[in-house]
């Protein structure tokens, strides 16, 4: 461990952190800033412990298919196990000169329980306590997961979980004191293959609410914006929506990576008929294509040294679809704009949920079913969804899934 105190938190010590957020934050350090990272995985201890063993160091390949570089990331100094090591990471928040909470914990983590320790916004809402009982200083919360309004939902959440502690100056306080920056973040880091070398693309962004931590990270390329809103629907509707609907055709025509899904020119047009109707659901920001950030989505899942799994992407439809498709099509239908392309791909993901032996969802056991009898109205209605999807488009998705 080097010599600066931890004064990040992340939660969510996986890939995609190790690869995005870490590797900003390293970059941050080579700029003479002085922070460190302890990471804490709340599904697997052994990612904990593999990081220690490598001496928290590994590296980061990023490749654009022809050559690849690679970068020595060392920005994480600690790993925990959540919630084996509550009591260690509570000291860590409530240090004075602590600056920020940064989460990757996938869209299913943003829920509410009256068991405070059992969910993510509870977790954060104890380690805030603890802060508050030591510091009355204020601190980031930077969710980046990929949900629109990523910022607010975690405030929500926490203030709701902070609730049950039962004293209102607390929960006024993280109202007040405790910032939860809206963000966009972007990188292609599929599973690794090999310990201690995640392969990924060139590409990376992270786009933040202006916010206090800009003291820390500004000046590295993240961008720091007065509205984050325009960046995350033009990620979320341009590219996750399409990547989850490569993900469904790759998996029920066997095709192992998206990249591959991508390259044959029937399925590269829908990705285009996709990108062209859930762009009139936005403004795009200032600056900014749709046009052209759609291609460059396309070139960029096509990236050969990927390895981009379609069952990787496939997992967790219930969570994801809501966020990058449910909402599309209730915005179309509202200016009544088509929404037939984005129709097709949830017949696809309904069509998968019928066939597939290895659907992977929290919700699998009640989806599958009204998949196999082809219940269009009973799936799309069930009300875990975080999105309700307008009825009106359940008969577009039933002649989209009888005709496929
Ligand atoms: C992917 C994302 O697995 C998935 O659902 O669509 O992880 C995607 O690769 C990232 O959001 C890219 O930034």
């Amino acid at each position: 461990m080097g010599n600066t105190k931890v004064n990040i938190l992340h939660m969510g010590l996986g890939a995609f952190h190790k690869a995005h957020q870490a590797v900003y934050v390293q970059r941050a350090i080579n700029n003479g800033q002085k922070l460190a990272i302890a990471a804490v995985s709340q599904r697997d201890p052994k990612e904990a412990a593999s990081l220690a063993d490598m001496g928290f160091k590994y590296l980061v390949r990023q490749s654009d298919g022809v050559s690849s570089t690679d970068e020595e990331i060392t920005s994480i100094v600690a790993t925990y196990f959540y919630p084996k090591d509550y009591l260690a990471l509570a000291q860590i928040v409530a240090d004075e000169d602590f600056l920020a909470i940064t989460i990757t914990a996938t869209e299913k983590a943003y829920v509410y329980s009256d068991d405070l320790q059992a969910t993510l916004p509870g977790r954060l809402a104890y380690l805030l306590h603890a802060r508050y009982l030591k510091t009355k200083k204020g601190i980031s919360v930077i969710s980046c997961d990929n949900l629109s309004g990523n910022g607010a939902i975690t405030k929500a959440l926490v203030l709701k979980s902070a609730g049950l502690i039962g004293d209102a100056i607390f929960t006024n306080w993280i109202d007040k004191e405790v910032t939860f920056p809206n963000t966009m973040v972007d990188r292609i880091v599929p599973a690794p293959k090999q310990a201690g070398v995640l392969v990924t693309e060139p590409f990376m962004q992270w786009v933040i609410e202006k916010d206090r931590i800009e003291k820390h990270l500004g000046g590295i390329g993240i961008q720091f914006v007065d509205d984050v809103a325009g960046y995350e629907l033009m990620k979320l509707r341009l590219f996750n929506a399409v990547h989850s609907a490569l993900a469904y055709t790759g998996e029920l025509a066997g095709i192992e990576y998206v990249a591959q899904v991508i390259k044959d020119p029937k399925h590269e047009q829908l990705v285009k008929n996709i990108q062209e109707q859930a762009a009139s659901s936005f403004e795009v920001p200032a600056g900014e294509s749709a046009d052209a950030y759609s291609a460059a989505i396309r070139k960029r899942i096509a990236n050969p040294s990927l390895g981009h799994r379609s069952e990787q992407i496939a997992m967790d439809g219930s969570q994801k679809l809501p966020h990058r498709l449910f909402t599309t099509i209730n915005v179309l239908i509202e200016k009544n704009l088509p929404t037939n392309y984005l129709s097709l791909v949830l017949a696809i993901w309904v069509d998968y949920l019928g066939k597939s032996d290895r659907v992977n969802d929290p919700l699998k056991e009640k989806l599958i079913p009204l998949a196999k009898a082809k219940d269009v109205a009973g799936l799309f209605s069930l009300p875990e969804f975080a999105v309700k999807l307008n009825p009106k488009a359940f008969s577009e998705i039933q002649e989209a899934l009888r005709n496929l």
